[in-house]
């Protein structure tokens, strides 16, 4: 496999890197079948990066294979807890050591700025297996009393190899967050990383060697999803699907779930997430979150704020300052000093936030700030804002993914609560109040999996996290997200029962 070497001598990160960019399979980089390739883009020129060896629906065989081998050998049953915990955070130890240039791959790979990809991406995604290590030895089963006569308890067992898919809006911290409680259970894993941000996924094989996880347990298929994807979802040896991603291809896992081997399935998908800011409200605060809410990650977020509802006696005032404080956001090279906001993550991307724009334009919407492009190459595009929106247009209905948000003027609580959950998806929410009251019942009345009061995109490895209704199935990080990595399995004992 072609080795991949890169050099950065920029205001932000003076370093390199040289990986083995194959395909990762039982400890070792292996090319593709034919040697087909896929072409890796720096969406801040639009320009080629490398070329990565392309996972096919052969290679999955082989991925699962070396799991289910890893799996019977040196991991699952036969590894005590201690042992996986160990493994997991020598992981950990690892990736510190690398933070920097995981950061700088992870940046110029997806193109989000140096320093979030350092504070936040890399950060978080150790602490999610630094959190998930203090878990691998208390995944316990219960005794359940019965009868006298009886000794009944649960074992919570690894369900074998798993299926891991991710996107590209944060490559490293989806990795983390899928192989994290995967591995804490006793599970293998099969991950594909997406097609467009593999590189920080694929840096990291090369990383394990450094870590006492054994060859096999983790295996790497860089593929298309069509192919790749599809064929993780539908493998026969595959007992669970752990998917994040578009609520269409969702759809599609478990569809392909239910005609193989009915695997299980969570899913971790789109959203439109409401942004309620109160009369009472904070209205410096509630600026500069609900400017987080929409434009962290380039509004690449699944869980966005991108409805943001302002009650009428604040509402010109908000508006005011909301422009003000988006028209400041800087946007530019992701190595640049002073960066906030880096290109959209592909040419395919920027297509469809600006088809959204215009959109939102060609309904009768005011664009109150942005709504072009930014520069002249690279997939970058200017924070933008409309208002005047209408509950029909697809700029308020549809997930944009990208800086786009909308304000709309509301009236009172029952009006708001309405409207806010007038979505099909239920990912998160937030509230700006300074009544404690109206905070917690408004949060509690949202149909969401996370409900922020007085801030947004607040996310701890401690803290479960996924939707309600069509944003997804199952919960990740917390304990909640080791219920999806186990079976449980009942044991009746007889103590003296006679037939
Ligand atoms: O996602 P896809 P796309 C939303 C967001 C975005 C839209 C489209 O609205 O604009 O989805 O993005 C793999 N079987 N989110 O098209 O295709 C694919 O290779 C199995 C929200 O890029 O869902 C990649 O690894 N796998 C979101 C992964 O699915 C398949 C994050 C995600 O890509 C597959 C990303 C198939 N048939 C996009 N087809 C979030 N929830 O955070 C594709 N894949």
């Amino acid at each position: 496999p072609q080795v991949f070497s890169y050099q950065w001598d920029t205001p932000k990160y003076k370093g390199s890197t040289s990986f083995s960019t194959g395909l990762y399979i039982d400890g070792k980089f292996v090319d593709g079948v034919n040697k087909t390739t896929i072409d890796v883009i720096n969406p801040a020129t639009g320009k080629l990066i490398t070329s990565i060896s392309e996972a096919t629906e052969k290679v999955v065989d082989l991925a699962v294979a070396a799991g289910q081998k890893a799996f019977e050998t040196v991991w699952g049953l036969n590894t005590p807890g201690a042992k996986r915990a160990e493994a997991l955070w020598s992981l950990a130890q690892a990736m510190e050591r690398h933070k920097e240039e995981l950061a700088a791959i992870e940046s110029l790979d997806n193109g989000k700025t140096y320093d979030w990809a350092l504070g936040t991406d890399v950060s978080f995604a150790i602490d999610v297996i630094k959190y998930f290590a203090g878990w691998a030895d208390k995944v316990t089963g219960q005794t359940i009393e019965t009868d006298e006569r009886k000794l009944s308890y649960t074992r919570h067992e690894p369900i074998g190899v798993v299926g891991q898919i991710i996107p590209w809006n944060f490559p490293l911290l989806m990795w983390s967050w899928k192989i994290g409680p995967a591995l804490a259970t006793g599970n293998t894993v099969v991950l594909k990383p997406s097609e467009f941000t593999p590189l920080t996924a694929i840096r990291m094989c090369e990383i394990f060697s450094e870590t006492s996880i054994p060859a096999g347990v983790v295996n790497v298929v860089t593929g298309y999803g069509n192919t790749a994807g599809a064929a993780i979802s539908a493998h026969p040896n595959i007992g669970k699907v752990a998917f994040t991603g578009s609520t269409l291809v969702g759809r599609k896992i478990m569809e392909a779930a239910a005609k193989s081997n009915l695997k299980t399935v969570t899913l971790e998908l789109g959203g439109k997430s409401p942004n309620i800011i109160f009369d009472d409200a904070d209205l410096d605060q509630a600026v500069s979150w609900a400017a987080h809410g929409i434009f962290w990650n380039h509004g690449q977020a699944c869980c966005a704020g991108s409805r943001i509802f302002v009650q009428a006696g604040i509402y010109d005032e908000f508006v005011k300052r909301f422009a003000e404080k988006a028209r400041s956001i800087k946007v530019g090279d992701p190595f640049g000093e002073g960066t906030d906001q880096g290109p959209q993550v592909s040419q395919i991307q920027y297509d469809r936030i600006m088809g959204y724009i215009d959109s939102g334009k060609q309904d009768g919407a005011t664009v109150l700030t942005g709504g072009d492009r930014h520069g002249t190459e690279g997939y970058f595009i200017n924070p933008t804002i409309f208002t005047d929106v209408k509950p029909d247009m697809k700029i308020v209905q549809e997930e944009i993914f990208g800086p786009v948000g909308v304000v709309i003027k509301f009236e009172d609580a029952e009006d708001v609560i309405r409207q806010a959950n007038d979505t099909v998806y239920g990912l998160a929410a937030a509230v700006f109040t300074q009544d404690i009251n109206r905070a917690i019942q408004t949060a509690h009345k949202l149909q969401a999996g996370t409900a922020w009061i007085n801030c947004v995109n607040q996310l701890h490895a401690q803290v479960p996290f996924g939707g309600y209704k069509q944003s997804g199935i199952g919960r990740e990080l917390g304990e909640y997200a080791l219920a999806n990595y186990t079976n449980v399995k009942a044991v009746h004992v007889n103590l003296g029962h006679r037939w």
